[in-house]
Order: structure tokens, then sequence, then C-alpha cells
């Protein structure tokens, strides 16, 4: 069993993402009621070696004071060097399995595109899925054609009890239609980090 977590309001960046002093930006979303914080430290210009896990590090910390899960993106070594809460992996990265078999009581996310992906990752022992594109996106250069919302509605009606959380393009206009389906929550990544009212923009996700 994962310890215990809420997707609802997921933040994800990583230092790339700000436009801000990164560290304030995230010291200001767990203020403002975020449950959830994902690391995702890539792209061009990301830190990297001792600055990335310096970095990651703070980041930890205001997540422990504020009592919000610490998620790592794909760095399954990083996540186990600083005992991180969890991980969230892509289809391209470490099989869910293997990372299930070395991290128990860790928290397991894997993004899918497809039901099949999504069966394959709840089979394989993943605590929750990501779904996504959902809209258009310019924050992940990768990012695929947007799946749209009927995908999470046959998630969550092909599974109910399994936790999903929508990604990509969601922002205080459209998260409430997004909800609508049923999924747990929503994860934003620029919402947050470009937002220079973060508290207000939290409130309305
Ligand atoms: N995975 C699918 S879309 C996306 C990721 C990491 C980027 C989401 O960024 P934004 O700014 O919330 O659209
Ligand atoms: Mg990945």
């Amino acid at each position: 069993m994962s310890m215990f977590f809420d997707l609802n309001k997921y933040f994800v960046m990583g230092t790339i993402n700000c436009i801000r002093d990164p560290l304030i930006v995230l010291e200001e979303a767990l203020q403002s009621g975020i449950t959830m914080f994902q690391l995702r430290e890539k792209g061009k210009n990301s830190l990297k070696g001792d600055e990335y896990i310096q970095f990651a590090r703070q980041c930890q910390k205001l997540c422990q004071i504020y009592k919000v899960p610490f998620i790592i993106n794909d760095d399954v070594e990083l996540a186990l060097t600083l005992n991180a809460d969890g991980i969230h992996v892509g289809q391209e990265d470490t099989e869910v399995e293997k990372f299930r078999s070395f991290a128990k009581g860790k928290i397991v996310g894997v993004s899918v595109h497809t039901m099949e992906q999504l069966e394959l990752a709840i089979a394989n022992g993943a605590d929750y899925a990501g779904i996504g594109p959902i809209y258009e996106t310019s924050t992940k250069d990768d990012a695929r054609a947007p799946v749209g919302l009927k995908l999470l509605e046959e998630a969550k009606s092909q599974y109910p009890k399994f936790p999903i959380v929508a990604i990509g393009g969601i922002s205080t206009e459209n998260s409430f239609i997004v909800r609508q389906t049923g999924v747990n929550g929503v994860a934003v990544i620029s919402a947050i980090s470009h937002s220079n009212t973060i508290n207000e923009t939290v409130n309305m996700l």
C-alpha cells in the first residue's frame, strides 16, 4: 500500500517552467492548498547534477512542511536517494513493475494515453494514472495530440475506483468542465507556474 494521497490539485513543475523564483512559486502553491507536487526537471536549461539534487531537496523540504506528497518525475535513482514519496513515469520510462518491487510504500503514477495503457498500468500496480494532454499545451515540447475529455469519461466509467488525474492545457477556465468527467483531480504546470496570483489560481482550479 502506498501512502495516502489526494490528486485534487496536483502541481507539476521544473525550474524552466517558472518566471519567478521556483521555490517561491512552490511555497505559494503549497500555502494555497495544492494537494500533490511533482518535480519535473527536464528540458533545455534544466538543472543537472548537484544543482538538480540540491533543488530537489529544497522542494522536498517545503512539501514536508506542508504535508504534501513529493513526487519525482522519471528519475527512479533520485527518488530512492531522497526517499521521495513517489515517482511518476511515462510510457517510455522504467516499467512500473520494476519500480514497484523496490519501492514498497511509495506512490507510483503512470502517464497513459489509451485505455489499453491504463489497463496495463493498473495490472502492473500503478497507484494512479495521469491522462493527457487533455487540451493543447505549449509546456511539453513533445506533447501528443490532445486526447480530449472522452478518454477521461471512459476511464472513470470503466475503473470508477482507480485514481485518475487529468493533465495538459488545464486552466482556471476549463478545470470545471474537466472535473465533470469524474476525474479525481487536475494536474497543471503553467496555470500555476505562470500565475502572479497563485492563491486565486489554486482556489479556482
Ligand atoms: N504531460 C502531458 S501534457 C503536460 C505533461 C507533463 C504538460 C502540462 O503543462 P500545462 O502547462 O499544464 O499545459
Ligand atoms: Mg517521462
